[in-house]
């Protein structure tokens, strides 16, 4: 019956698109190594030195497909009112109406692929089955790392009864003797990365890039699954999951939402600092979270592997990652050196004299322009990383003791604050904002801009319900059954512009300070904007952090402050009617909390 559904569909996408064949992916270790091998054959991958990177191969894009396109992103809900003021809306039957077009014949003289992909463990009640079609290899080899891919997806179909249709095209079909492009794409103005939020449908049009194009990702387990989230009481987040052990022995696990490029990946495979504590890694990228029986929230990865910024990386400050990519990686946009190893801008040791750049042109380090876009990334399975947790696979997830936000914030924001209860922890997610990264194609790259969640370009339908249903989770069970809600920043400058906090392994110390916050043990201070350690509650041993620089990552400047408040509650303006009154009502309580204080000050001294 399901698989009767699914012939049904392939053969009536393939002929809208009318590829020259269509392939069904088994996910097989023989079919990845054919397809690598048709892909370095024809150019559009170079297999890496066979001893340095075993197994390795590097992608380049097209100059104009190097990062998700947030502009050329699309919900197509069937009221503009459920896509709200932070979507591109499309009346569904115009955007399908403008996308057949494309589609129509958009795979002449190419292959169509079929990739059944589970997301989330085989056998967990939360996993989804999704289908992708395909006009890219790249695509392919991507899915094979990302996603439980193949066979096995597809045997799980009568017990899911359904799947998600994900219909992608580079949007670049080849006359009849046309040479085809080393990265295929489609211009900007044609490209479109739509979804049906009440159809559960995604339709992704002329780029080959990240999440433009491995749909199980952001489309599928982000926009797709949070609007699925909201109507059957779960949630779909941009989050990493960690496991974090102390010199006892104890562990709890958390969950981090930090946007695109703000340290995730970072923060999930990091290396502890302190003797005796050790983090383990769950999912780098996307968790989703449900209640369990016992009223506790349980978070599962639905990924497999690791989509991850290669620029920044290095044996200093992420060894884990580096480690993982050290064999059996697809990299895209990265720099090669003559002997065919990778580099980028960051990792470690100097830039050597001689690369081929991202763009495959000859660099030295006189060229202006870096080696390796800012959005390059590494693929990578998840069972590479030598750090994960023994529970990443589990089907039941793990309880979630802590839910960190944060962002890159120069100044404002402290190294960490606690939240007084669970309605102003989700006003500390509704106000996040982060300077803008090159993992999207903007003009506003390093303006702060806010990002609720970290799922301002992620949230498939309208962001006030949104927050409301972060909200009605806490009704479905007791309170003290919540995570806690923390703030971080790692991103705090000083007048130089200099980091304030090393960042990095060096994170542990705010992990701890966390971790025994939960137990009860940590001291804390109270402010309008909820705890603050005290300066001698963070650990310093081992590292020089001078006084007066935790001092100012620990400062809650009341006139920053007033500002912040100020530019929220435009935000929230934006919102509209649909935003929660609790939220507004926090942001009124922090505004006369400040207010009492100077008050009190002005008369006290
Ligand atoms: P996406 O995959 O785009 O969702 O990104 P991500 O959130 O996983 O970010 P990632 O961990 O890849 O970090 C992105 C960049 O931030 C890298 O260049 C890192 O070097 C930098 N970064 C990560 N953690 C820290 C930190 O603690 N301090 C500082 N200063 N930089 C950091
Ligand atoms: C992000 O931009 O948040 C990513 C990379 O994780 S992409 O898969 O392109 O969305
Ligand atoms: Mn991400």
């Amino acid at each position: 019956m399901h698989a009767k559904k699914l012939t049904i569909w392939v053969n009536k996408m393939a002929s809208l698109c009318q590829p020259d064949r269509v392939v069904w992916c088994d996910g097989s270790d023989a079919e990845n190594e054919r397809f690598l091998n048709e892909l370095t054959a024809t150019g559009k991958a170079i297999a890496l030195h066979p001893e340095k990177r075993p197994r390795c191969h590097a992608f380049f894009s097209d100059p104009s497909d190097v990062a998700r396109v947030e502009d050329r992103t699309f919900i197509a809900s069937k009221k503009e009112s459920d896509a709200g003021p932070t979507n591109n809306w499309q009346p569904p039957r115009k955007m399908k109406k403008t996308m057949l077009k494309l589609f129509k014949g958009s795979m002449k003289g190419r292959t169509m692929y079929v990739i059944p992909f589970m997301m989330g463990p085989f056998d967990s009640p939360l996993s989804k089955i999704g289908i992708q079609l395909t006009d890219s290899l790249y695509v392919v080899v991507n899915m094979r790392i990302m996603t439980r891919m193949g066979q096995q997806a597809l045997d799980r179909l009568p017990a899911k009864k359904t799947f998600i249709p994900c219909l992608h095209s580079i949007g670049h079909p080849l006359a009849p003797g046309e040479p085809d492009p080393l990265w295929p794409a489609a211009p900007i103005e044609r490209k479109y990365i739509s979804h049906f939020p009440e159809k559960r449908l995604i339709w992704s049009y002329g780029s080959g890039y990240g999440g433009n194009a491995l749909l199980g990702k952001k489309c599928l387990a982000l926009r797709i699954a949070s609007k699925m989230a909201k109507d059957e009481g779960w949630m779909a987040e941009h989050m990493l999951i960690l496991k974090i052990t102390n010199p006892e022995g104890r562990h709890k696990f958390f969950a981090a939402a930090f946007p695109s490029a703000c340290g995730k990946t970072n923060l999930a495979m990091l290396v502890s600092k302190l003797p005796g504590w050790k983090v383990e890694t769950i999912g780098d990228d996307i968790a989703w979270i449900s209640l369990d029986q016992e009223g506790r929230m349980r978070a599962i990865n639905p990924e497999k592997g690791f989509f991850g910024v290669a620029k920044g990386t290095s044996y200093a400050s992420n060894p884990s990652a580096m480690r993982a990519v050290e064999k059996d990686t697809i990299f895209t946009n990265v720099a090669i050196t003559d002997d065919m190893d990778v580099w980028w801008e960051g990792i470690d040791g100097k830039p050597p004299a001689h690369l081929m750049d991202w763009k495959r042109a000859d660099w030295t380090p006189d060229k202006e322009t870096p080696a390796a876009h800012p959005n390059s990334r590494f693929t990578t399975a998840i069972t590479n990383c030598p750090v994960i947790a023994p529970e990443w696979d589990d089907p039941e997830g793990v309880p979630i003791s802590a839910i960190l936000v944060g962002g890159r914030r120069p100044s404002t924001i402290p190294l960490v604050h606690e939240s007084v209860d669970w309605t102003h922890g989700v006003f500390m997610g509704s106000m996040m904002g982060s300077e803008v990264t090159a993992a999207t194609i903007s003009t506003m790259l390093g303006i702060v801009r806010r990002d609720p969640f970290a799922m301002l370009p992620f949230i498939g339908y309208h962001v006030g319900d949104y927050l409301a249903h972060w909200l009605e989770m806490a009704e479905k069970t007791e309170a003290s059954k919540l995570p806690r809600i923390y703030y971080v920043n790692w991103f705090r400058k000083d007048e130089h512009n200099r980091f304030l906090w090393p960042g990095f392994g060096d994170n542990i110390r705010v992990l701890k300070w966390i971790f025994e916050r939960l137990d009860g043990t940590a001291e804390a201070k109270e402010t309008p904007i909820g705890y603050l350690p005290t300066r001698n509650a963070i650990d310093r041993s081992g590292v020089n952090i001078k006084n007066a620089d935790l001092d100012a990552l620990l400062t809650v400047d009341p006139a920053e402050w007033q500002d912040e408040l100020k530019s929220i509650n435009h935000f929230y303006e934006s919102i509209g009617e649909k935003l929660p009154d609790a939220l507004t009502d926090v942001l009124k309580h922090i505004q006369a909390q400040f207010e009492d204080v100077a008050g009190n000050q002005g008369e006290g001294s």
